[in-house]
């Protein structure tokens, strides 16, 4: 940390603080109040309203999280075992306990062979942005309300194409756990927060229940799209309340992605060297002038990489250093996008300790030699379909 020039410092620092190096002390806070001076982030919901003696503990915790004062994540909380059986009456007496058989359900149907998060859990993870992400503060209503699945938006609206599935399987589970009181929208928000745990390196993002359903269309218009200049996508997060740094911090979900639709006839290419990994090497590859030939870039990623409001976030997102400060980052800036729309914030309830735990310690890529084949050649469909389902590459590429 001391060979790093002071503006990357104060950089790091304004990027993510707390969670990136917790008990750093005195020169690390005067760093953050001297950011917090310079720009408050703004409140969210009823946050907005209540009087801070009038805050639950949860509600007091989150606001400490959105205004940078607390980490948005938690590497250690954990269930009590044994965890009483779902349908007892002890499951029924703690609100996280059904959410705890849940999270484990979908934590095994997230992660392959290989142990690489898979299909699904990218996009559980994209979904639980486009549901919250209806949400703007010059449109009305909206945000994380179950609506992408009730109200269809997942069928029915073209920024949605590629996560019909993943819809269908939050309808499925709904169906099974609906008896237990459970809302659409906090489990298209848990099943984001699991995804992006069990991704290896991934963080584990602070999670909330509680949040009310709606079957009504939110607001379209409100999702970005892989052609969009800095200036507008800059502009549509920050009407979501999501600061330009918050921004670089959440595209890095494209860490673990491989895209379907952007070009369709490179249907499964990857948006950087390590798909279905939580790893900073996005971040390296979007700046990359020698990417191998399998990795495709989106022109918005690349815009937000060099924009001179956002470029100095990435570059401090990119490795050798980046991982830290971005996991924090990212999932501060993930309770926020969660939350979007959500009005009685106050109310709700933290389970944090159903998720499972985080892969923290490095994750040696298990099939590096075939990755590096598949990375440099020609597309292959045996390849990109083992990698969409996080499985290990088949030890003999044949071009397809
Ligand atoms: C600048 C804003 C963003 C743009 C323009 C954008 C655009 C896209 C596009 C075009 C795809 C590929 C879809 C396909 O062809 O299958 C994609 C995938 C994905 N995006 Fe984004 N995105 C943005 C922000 C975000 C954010 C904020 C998150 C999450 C916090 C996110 C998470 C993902 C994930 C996980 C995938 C992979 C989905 C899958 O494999 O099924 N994106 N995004
Ligand atoms: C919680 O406890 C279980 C059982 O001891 C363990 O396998 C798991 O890793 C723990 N989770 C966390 C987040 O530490
Ligand atoms: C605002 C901005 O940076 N837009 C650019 C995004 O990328 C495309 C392709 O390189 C450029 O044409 C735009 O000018």
């Amino acid at each position: 940390m001391r060979s790093f020039p002071i503006a990357v410092t104060a950089l790091l620092a304004a990027v993510d603080l707390v969670s990136a190096y917790p008990g750093m002390g005195q020169q690390m806070d005067e760093l953050m109040s001297l950011k917090e001076r310079q720009n408050t982030p703004e409140l969210i919901g009823d946050l907005l309203t209540l009087a801070d003696e009038e805050l639950t503990p949860t509600g007091a915790a989150i606001k400490a999280i959105l205004l940078n004062q607390a980490a948005g994540q938690d590497a250690t909380s954990n269930v009590t075992l044994p965890v009483p059986p779902k349908g007892s009456a002890a499951c029924a007496a703690d609100t996280c306990c059904i959410w705890k058989h849940i999270a484990d359900e979908m934590a095994s149907a997230m992660v392959g062979s290989a142990l690489r998060c898979n299909n699904l859990a990218r996009a559980a993870i994209r979904l639980g942005f486009h549901d919250a992400g209806t949400w703007s503060k010059s449109t009305v209503g909206g945000g994380a309300d179950g609506s992408a699945v009730l109200a269809r938006e997942c069928e029915n609206r073209p920024s949605n194409n590629g996560l019909q599935n993943v819809c269908s399987q939050m309808r499925a589970w709904h169906q099974n756990y609906q008896v237990y009181g459970i809302s659409m929208a906090d489990l298209i928000q848990m099943g984001a927060n699991v995804a992006t745990v069990v991704c290896p390196l991934g963080p584990r993002v602070r999670t909330f229940v509680g949040r009310v359903d709606s079957s009504t269309p939110n607001p379209d218009g409100l999702l970005p799209g892989a052609f969009q200049s800095a200036d507008e996508l800059i502009a549509m997060f920050e009407d979501k309340t999501i600061s330009p740094a918050a921004l670089i911090a959440l595209v890095g979900a494209h860490s673990t992605s491989q895209q379907r639709f952007v070009d369709q006839g490179r249907a499964g290419d990857p948006q950087d060297r390590t798909p279905g990994v939580w790893d900073v090497n996005f971040y390296d590859e979007i700046k990359s002038t020698s990417s191998p030939a399998r990795v495709f870039k989106f022109q918005s990623d690349i815009n937000l990489s060099v924009d001179p409001r956002t470029s100095g976030t990435w570059n401090a997102f990119m490795s050798p250093n980046g991982q830290r400060p971005w996991n924090g980052a990212y999932a501060r800036a993930y309770v926020r996008l969660s939350l979007l729309g959500v009005n009685n914030i106050n109310d709700l309830t933290e389970c944090t300790k159903v998720l499972p735990p985080p892969i923290t310690d490095g994750f040696p890529i298990p099939d590096e030699v075939e990755m590096g084949r598949f990375l440099q050649g020609p597309r292959n469909r045996q390849a990109t379909d083992a990698l969409l389902e996080g499985d290990l590459l088949p030890e003999f590429v044949e071009n397809l």
